[in-house]
């Protein structure tokens, strides 16, 4: 098989590109290992940044994203029982954000490449890139016993973070950037009214939990759990009476509970991977960096590579132009290293850290009363929430 662009792994990031591309006439052949069921079963982010929806936009598959994704102006910070909003779009000057679920952007996306004929391999096993510093590199793939060869003149690493193209890339040229926290999140999703408009951070000496939602009637729920925790230990009930001690008690009066229908369990780990680029391979979205949730910034920072992806390649392919694609790894990284900064700063801001006593408590105390005092604080919060430009 030959294609234009081979991209390795069928999540957000790959489908947005090929989609993009396909747009402009550019062939991709996209190989994901699971089959699109088991894609679309993971429950993951939920806000999306306005260069997000724009993106979606270009690729043409915004119409859902439209109509039912919800808009959201702000966003509540509960602190030891006290609650205080971050307007948003007034701090920013009109910027807000989309809640709209990750499932529902890769289920819009498999819509879309299906419409238009895109090539995605599904259950493709042991993906291989070959001759990545060549100039015709190529993937192979396997399926039951027979494997496929796929040439191709550019290999995009969309795999996420357990993918193979980070690791075809040699240890002494890539460089490591990671911390690891030592607490994860749990995550429910229950067929109940949320019990908040908009999303509420809340920070609690039992522990961190967050209020999200899906849709009028679809809520997403999360609470900080020790890393040895598991899914087994958390039934529905325990779940829900901690979640109410995490929040003010107005709230938690109001919290209406039922039972769960996803359950899962997220460690959190900040890391970035760099280069982001190898001879002709390049790394896009969660292949090449992590954050934890705290910011929303997973999924937002895999749009915005492919964002600086999809231009390189659209110059390089109409206009003979390498400029993206030679400048493409420290772009990408200087914006890639905000959203790792920002969600640093949200995990460790609203966090317990069982490591750093009364004076990391008093340190978060005090950052949460100089948000709540002071107009430039919260303008910078809000800048980075609602996303920087591209
Ligand atoms: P993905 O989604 O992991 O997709 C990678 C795909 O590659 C496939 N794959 C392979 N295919 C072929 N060969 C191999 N060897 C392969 N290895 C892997 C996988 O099966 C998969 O289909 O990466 P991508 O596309 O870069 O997308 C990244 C986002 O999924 C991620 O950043 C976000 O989900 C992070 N995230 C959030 N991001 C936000 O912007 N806003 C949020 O509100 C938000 N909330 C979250 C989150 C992530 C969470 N978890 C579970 C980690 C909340 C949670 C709880
Ligand atoms: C979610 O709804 O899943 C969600 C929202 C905000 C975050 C993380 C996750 O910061």
């Amino acid at each position: 098989m030959k294609t234009q662009v081979g991209i390795i792994g069928g999540g957000p990031s790959g489908l947005l590109l090929s989609q993009l591309l396909h747009l402009q006439g550019i062939e991709t052949v996209v190989l994901e290992q699971r089959s699109r069921d088991y894609v679309l079963g993971r429950i993951r982010a939920g806000v999306l940044e306005k260069g997000f929806v724009d993106l979606m936009r270009k690729a043409g598959i915004a119409d859902r994203l439209d109509s039912e994704g919800e808009v959201h102006n702000g966003f509540d910070i509960a602190s030891d029982g006290d609650l205080f909003n971050v307007d948003m779009k007034g701090l920013t000057g009109g910027d807000t954000v989309v809640v709209y679920g990750q499932t529902e952007v890769t289920r819009d996306l498999y819509d879309a490449r299906d419409k238009l004929g895109g090539i995605v391999i599904h259950e493709a096993q042991d993906v291989t890139p070959h001759d990545i510093t060549s100039d015709s590199p190529y993937l192979t793939y396997r399926q039951g016993d027979e494997v496929t060869r796929v040439d191709c003149d550019y290999i995009i690493g969309c795999d996420g973070f357990h993918g193979v193209s980070r690791k075809s890339i040699p240890s002494d040229v890539l460089r490591v950037f990671e911390r690891v926290y030592p607490f994860g999140w749990l995550g429910v999703l229950s067929r109940t009214t949320p019990v908040s408009e908009e999303l509420i951070y809340a920070r609690s000496e039992r522990g961190f939990a967050l209020c999200s939602l899906r849709s009028r009637v679809l809520s997403r729920y999360y609470v900080q759990v020790p890393l040895e925790d598991r899914v087994e230990d958390w039934p529905d009930e325990r779940f829900w009476e901690e979640l109410k001690q995490r929040l003010p008690r107005a709230v938690a009066e109001k919290l209406e509970t039922g039972p769960s229908i996803e359950k899962s369990i997220a460690p959190l780990r900040s890391f970035v991977a760099e280069p982001m680029r190898y001879g002709n391979l390049f790394l896009a979205g969660d292949a090449a960096h992590i954050v934890p949730p705290t910011g929303a910034k997973g999924l937002n920072s895999a749009a915005s590579d492919i964002h600086y992806l999809y231009e390189a390649l659209l110059k390089h392919y109409t206009e003979g132009d390498d400029r993206g694609l030679e400048g493409y790894s420290d772009k990408a990284l200087a914006r890639v290293w905000k959203a790792q900064r920002f969600s640093w700063w949200m995990t460790n801001l609203l966090h317990k850290f069982p490591e750093t006593g009364e004076f990391g408590q008093r340190m978060q105390q005090t950052d949460i009363d100089y948000l709540k005092s002071s107009r430039a604080a919260q303008i910078s919060l809000a800048e980075n929430y609602v996303g920087l430009p591209f």
